[in-house]
């Protein structure tokens, strides 16, 4: 692909083949300078684009490539210029520079145990500070806030930054990557989590970075376009590595920002050509890649490949010979460049033609090294950076040329290891210190002490200065929003009722729900629903004429269905962020909106409504990146459950989301079986996170299997949040043989027919807990066995669980639609003998009846199991069971389920 993006640029795009009429060639060349002198480069561009679209209607096939040529896209003489002293912004760098060094090395002085990475920030150091110094502004009175999307393992150079502002002490960063033994310690990579008032944006999962900034950026416009907050003038900078752009996620949203006109949005791509192991297109150019990719999605690229300089140099290249010497050289020759010195250069760049050897006669090798990469020169970071925050109706990447491990010279400096670099030897350490003229004497380079310089010195007065200019200190983050009203239980009364005769499924319960919930006057206008393209799926598509789906560009069309009540209806204002098939964008707004009481200062609550499946298995690093970030807000894992979502089959049939949320620390999982638990359970939900504002969100199973509701039983409320109520008593007959049965999701509703089978076929009695948490149930259970563990003469707690169950007697069943590791879960505290039943194995379609015939959880099964719990228990005998098994006709050779 490099190698024709090359040719295409050097030759002028697809003019490849003899010139055969040299004299033809420069008559026009010179007709297109007189044009960019006289009218400027637009006019230029004006008629060359119509000239090219005359030779392509005549036939010429495709002319001029989605590349430029491998040079800065800002020429020198249109760029905006620095408007501060260079020097002192160089000392403050260099500082910076070597602080990052600094406390990485000293961390792993003793042992390399604590890990750590220095070439990252030194390759991105300029492009870190131009944009402290000049453009990043902090929340403050006067702006809202940019939102910086930092490259995660970069994070020394953030502290480095803030330690010299005075946010982070000395003894701080001496407890980098010990956040347990030192408090105050910091935590490796961006962490909200592990630092609440400092990083806003886990980064470090490479590609979750640029696709949460793309929707970041997106929701700031709908905010705006709803009239929810106006956020103009706020922008969204996301820095990630060359490498990082490999991921998937990192370029598979870049689309949506060009088609949404996300000018508050700017990527900076460090292309400093190298990633973990070693080069990232060694045989290509990733910069001549990545601006095709970009360009063609549609946005405004600005490379920045060539420092100041090589301007001199490239203004005597007239006859295009060092341009084509620079597109002909490859990644990985110019990665071995900057690991060798100055002479190498000459020999190997400039001599390969006797033209460009002649160029540089007269520079020495030390000026031949100083010809710098644009990614490490001020001057056109600044143009670079001006150019993009002017620019407008697009998304901007800036495609900056640095070089990893910059400055640490043999250490590691373009070196394939570098990435790996902790420690540096005291000669290492010593070039590094001459390097950036750093005031410590030969005597501490062993100790590489951290440096500070005075607080009234030029450099120290100048970052103070900015700080000002720029509203204050970043990264920054605000906790709290002001708490939101959120409605009473009372609300949703229809729900808490009997559905009567009436049959819904739990997702319509949840519609009505959300319905209630948007309509009401205090918090609707804070609702996001968000959609995958599954609306229809979920019986939401009502919501599409009420709420609007929003649309930056309103509804341009007349929609076919424009006559019925519920059209598909698109609208700016539109409230329902609906994301085409993409679970991880979905994500990622949900995401945007669940941490705006931070990012915006102002409580929004999501609802993302997803296939369970596509959820935690598909998108479950960016859900892990939610935890961390303190997203408050709902994840509905609809038509859930491996056998009631019943046709769908293998890819769809989920049994195991709810083992997956709970890995998750912050996330409160649920699998109701009646409206009023959902209701109860959104309701606490909104109180938990609007109004006492806690960093946690919810993960709601939903099914699609339409069955009357009973009213919520008296008092059941605590219950439910707590994961366990007993939902019916079994007869108080002291001699029958008793059960304990538990259940959750529509495989309860199995569990309470076999209570109905055990006692009509075989006088065994059964009380019945709906469990709608298995998962909490657990958390408080290994809290009070742990504190009972350290406290051992104290009087021992129970569990929940355990006092649910302790004044009812009889062996404990419980089946889900879920593995049977769900309700496993709990069994240290149900202290009896304890049988789960649940859907392990790959799913399949067929009617539901038949699938929990198949996974052994229909309540057939259900009893055989509460019967064979008795018998071990010696109060049925083993017979009873065989002939329950025969009874009900289950095959006692049947296949184990997950091995067909
Ligand atoms: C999803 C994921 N996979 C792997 C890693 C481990 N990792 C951290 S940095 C890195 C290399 C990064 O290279 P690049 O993006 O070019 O950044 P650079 O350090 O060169 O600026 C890798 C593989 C990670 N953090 N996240
Ligand atoms: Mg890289």
């Amino acid at each position: 692909m490099t190698d024709s993006l090359q040719t295409a640029s050097t030759n002028g795009a697809n003019g490849a083949g003899a010139d055969i009429d040299a004299a033809e060639t420069s008559e026009w060349l010179e007709a297109v300078d007189a044009v960019v002198e006289h009218d400027g480069p637009d006019r230029a561009r004006q008629i060359l684009a119509r000239a090219v679209q005359r030779a392509q209607l005549a036939g010429s096939g495709p002319i001029a490539s989605i590349t430029t040529p491998y040079v800065n896209t800002i020429p020198a003489e249109r760029e905006a210029r620095l408007p501060s002293d260079p020097a002192v912004e160089r000392r403050l760098r260099s500082i910076i520079r070597w602080n990052a060094m600094a406390m990485v090395v000293r961390a792993n002085k003793t042992s390399s145990e604590l890990g750590g990475h220095i070439a990252s920030f030194q390759s991105l150091a300029t492009l870190y500070e131009v944009g402290y110094n000049h453009f990043w502004h902090a929340p403050s009175e006067d702006h809202g806030g940019d939102l910086v999307y930092f490259q995660g393992h970069s994070s020394p150079g953030n502290y480095a930054r803030a330690f010299l502002e005075g946010r982070l002490t000395a003894e701080q960063l001496d407890g980098f990557r010990r956040e347990v033994s030192r408090p105050g310690g910091l935590s490796s990579y961006p962490h909200p989590w592990l630092m609440p008032d400092f990083w806003q944006f886990p980064t470090v999962s490479m590609g979750l970075g640029p696709i949460t900034a793309i929707y970041q950026a997106r929701f700031m416009k709908y905010l705006r376009d709803r009239s929810v907050l106006d956020t103009d003038g706020r922008k969204v900078w996301a820095f990630m590595g060359d490498g990082e752009m490999d991921e998937p996620e990192s370029l598979g949203a870049i689309s949506l920002a060009a088609r949404e006109r996300l000018d508050n949005l700017i990527f900076v791509v460090n292309c400093n050509l190298q990633r973990l192991d070693g080069p990232v297109r060694g045989n290509g150019k990733i910069i001549q890649e990545l601006e095709a990719d970009f360009r063609g999605a549609g946005w405004n690229v600005i490379k920045v490949i060539w420092g100041s300089y090589w301007d001199p140099l490239l203004a005597r290249d007239k006859n295009g010979l060092l341009l084509k010497r620079m597109e002909e050289a490859v990644d990985g020759e110019y990665q071995t460049f900057k690991s060798k010195d100055g002479a190498y250069v000459r020999k190997h760049f400039f001599g390969k033609y006797p033209e460009l050897l002649e160029m540089v006669a007269n520079m020495s090798d030390d000026d031949i090294w100083r010809l710098n990469r644009g990614g490490h020169d001020p001057h056109k970071v600044y143009a670079a950076y001006a150019a993009a925050v002017k620019h407008q109706g697009q998304p901007t990447v800036i495609l900056a040329k640095t070089i990893k491990g910059y400055g640490m010279g043999e250490a590691g400096e373009g070196q394939n290891i570098t990435h790996q670099q902790k420690k540096m030897g005291t000669t290492s350490i010593k070039a590094f210190r001459d390097r950036f003229n750093i005031p410590i004497p030969d005597d501490q380079l062993e100790q590489v002490p951290l440096y500070k310089p005075a607080e009234d010195s030029p450099e120290m007065l100048y970052l103070k200065e900015r700080v000002q200019a720029m509203g204050g200190s970043l990264p920054q983050r605000r906790r709290k929003a002001e708490p939101l009203e959120v409605p009473d239980l009372s609300a949703f009364d229809a729900l808490l009722k009997s559905s009567e005769e009436r049959e819904l499924s739990t997702t319509m319960a949840f519609v009505r729900i959300l319905n209630t919930i948007i309509r009401d006057k205090r918090i609707g206008k804070y609702v996001v629903p968000i959609v995958p393209d599954e609306s229809r799926t979920f019986g939401m598509e009502g919501m599409f004429r009420q709420l609007g789906i929003y649309s930056s560009m309103g509804q341009l069309y007349k929609p076919e269905d424009a006559e019925q009540l519920m059209y598909y209806k698109e609208d700016k204002h539109g409230q329902i962020l609906q994301e085409g098939i993409n679970e991880a964008g979905g994500l990622c707004s949900w995401i945007a909106a669940g941490t705006a009481y931070s990012t915006h200062g102002m409580s929004m609550i999501p609802f993302y409504i997803f296939y369970s499946m596509f959820g935690f298995q598909r998108v479950g690093d960016l859900i892990w990146a939610a935890g961390d970030s303190r997203t408050r807000g709902f994840l509905l894992g609809g038509t859930a459950g491996r056998t009631t979502l019943n046709g769908e089959g293998l890819q769809h049939e989920d049994g195991h989301s709810h083992l997956l949320s709970s890995t998750v620390p912050n996330c409160i999982s649920y699998d109701p079986t009646f409206a009023y638990e959902l209701a109860v359970v959104i309701q606490d939900g909104m109180r938990r996170m609007y109004k006492e504002q806690l960093d946690i969100f919810y993960y709601i199973t939903l099914m699609n299997e339409n069955y009357a509701h009973p009213a919520m039983p008296a008092g059941v409320e605590t219950g439910i949040l707590k994961g366990m109520y007993q939902f019916s008593e079994g007869a108080a007959d002291k001699g029958a043989p008793r059960v304990q049965l538990m259940g959750s999701g529509t495989i309860l509703r199995e569990v309470i027919a076999a209570a109905d089978l055990l006692k009509a076929d075989f006088g065994v009695l059964a009380d019945i807990w709906s469990c709608p948490s298995f998962t909490e149930l657990r958390r408080e259970g290994m809290q009070v066995e742990r504190w009972n563990l350290l406290h051992p003469e104290q009087p021992q707690r129970k569990s929940y669980v355990e006092l649910c169950l302790e004044d009812h007697q009889g062996p404990a069943v419980a089946a889900t639609d879920y593995m049977e590791a769900f309700a496993d879960q709990i069994r240290p505290f149900v202290k009896r003998r304890y049988r789960v039943l649940g859907t392990d194995g790959f799913g399949r379609s067929d009617f539901r009846k038949q699938l929990r015939k198949f996974f052994e959880v229909d309540r057939y099964c259900v009893a055989v199991a509460a019967l064979k719990a008795l018998a071990d228990e010696g109060t049925v005998p083993a017979a009873t069971v065989a002939q329950a098994i025969a009874k009900y006709g289950i095959d006692p050779n049947k296949p184990y389920p997950p091995s067909v």
